[in-house]
């Protein structure tokens, strides 16, 4: 575990970004691609990771981070596959840092793993600020949110380098128009990967699996 001197009238996120510098370090040292798995509570972080171990499970050693106020129930999501998982408790904070994730990979046996996702506490607000040294940021909405979500949370969007908008399977039925959302992110962020997917239906599903292979592929 690394210790980082903190100076008077320090800038928290400065120091942050020094501790996602050397989490970075530590992942690229044992050749792991990490994903930072953002998204509003209920959006469906934990079931894209879930789907993903099904996927991929058997090719590539997975790891998670399950990062909750309470982490434990997500974290015995992933658990049950068998995969090293660390719950992070964030208790009152609303998103993971730098710290908590160093102290996670401290947990981790990072010798025997290739891909590592890590769930971000459920908001589009606080985690969009706090670089964790992944090597993609990942937002997932669900057409349930709203179509004016996107367009309501412009800094998440503008630092992420996919989005998702999940559960087009139900966005008749909330009268939401799942392209406005892909507009939307476009708008934001010109650079930005964009996903429609059904987690329910497996629409879009093929296409994540691509883009995180050829993650693994360009930082592996
Ligand atoms: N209809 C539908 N439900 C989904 C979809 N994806 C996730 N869900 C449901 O949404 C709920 C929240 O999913 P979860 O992965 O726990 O969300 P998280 O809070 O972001 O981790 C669960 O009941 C999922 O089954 C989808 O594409 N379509
Ligand atoms: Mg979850």
């Amino acid at each position: 575990m690394h210790t980082i001197e903190v100076p008077i009238g320090y800038d928290v996120l400065e120091v942050n970004s020094e501790l996602a510098r050397r989490n970075r370090e530590a992942l690229e040292k044992h050749g792991i691609t990490a994903f930072n798995i953002m998204g509003a509570i209920g959006s469906g972080k934990t079931l894209l990771i879930e789907k993903t171990i099904e996927r991929l499970g058997k090719s590539l050693r997975i790891g998670a981070i399950a990062g909750d106020v309470i982490a434990r129930i997500d974290a015995a999501r992933f658990e049950k596959y068998g995969i090293p998982t660390i719950g992070l408790n964030t208790g009152k904070e609303c998103h993971l840092d730098a710290h908590l994730v160093e102290h996670g990979l401290g947990e981790l046996p990072l010798d025997s793993l290739d891909l590592l996702f890590i769930e971000n506490v459920g908001n589009l607000i606080c985690p969009a600020d706090f670089e964790l040294g992944e090597h993609k940021k990942v937002v997932i909405v669900s057409v349930s949110e709203g179509d004016d979500i996107v367009e309501k949370h412009p800094l998440i969007f503008s630092v992420a380098d996919l989005i998702i908008v999940n559960k087009i399977d139900i966005a008749e039925a909330v009268n939401a128009d799942a392209d406005k959302m892909v507009k939307d992110a476009r708008l934001i962020n010109p650079r930005i990967d964009v996903l429609k997917m059904s987690l329910k239906t497996g629409e879009g599903f093929d296409e994540w699996i691509s883009f995180v292979k050829k993650s693994c592929e360009r930082t592996g």
